[in-house]
């Protein structure tokens, strides 16, 4: 698959916030922050979308959910709540194609995310 920023992100050729690593995944701050806490978490290993997602990536894909539960832990917000999101694919949002959990807290979150309004546009 193609390179990404999140390749350049993992062998530090560029700066990021990094707040947690570990041999299969790496977390950082979005550059783009859409809450006060909104970090992302890759597994190393480059994986193009959800739909890439082998048979044999189960266990990495649930590290990522472990490591973002851990994260909400050790950074104080676990019980207050947090949203963790995955987006496949040009319609859904999906811009960096290296598969990335948001994991986003500190303010309250909207839900549903498709609301009347956007519907009625
Ligand atoms: P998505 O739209 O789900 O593919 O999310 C990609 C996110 O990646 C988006 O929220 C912005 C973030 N992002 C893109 N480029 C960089 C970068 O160079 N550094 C950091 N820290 N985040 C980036």
């Amino acid at each position: 698959m193609a390179e990404t920023i999140f390749d350049k992100i993992i062998r530090r050729e560029i700066p990021a916030d990094i707040v947690y690593e570990d041999d299969l995944s790496l977390a950082f701050r979005d550059i783009n922050p859409q809450a006060p806490v909104h970090l992302l978490i890759i597994p190393k290993k480059p994986i193009a979308t959800i739909n890439d997602i082998a048979t044999d990536d189960r266990e990495l894909v649930g590290h990522l959910f472990y490591v973002a539960r851990t994260l909400a832990a050790d950074m104080g917000f676990a019980e207050e709540g947090y949203r963790v999101v995955m987006n496949c694919n040009e319609q859904a949002g999906q811009t960096v194609f290296h598969i990335h959990l948001h994991l986003l807290a500190g303010k309250p979150l909207g839900w549903p995310p498709y609301t009347e309004r956007m519907k009625q546009g």
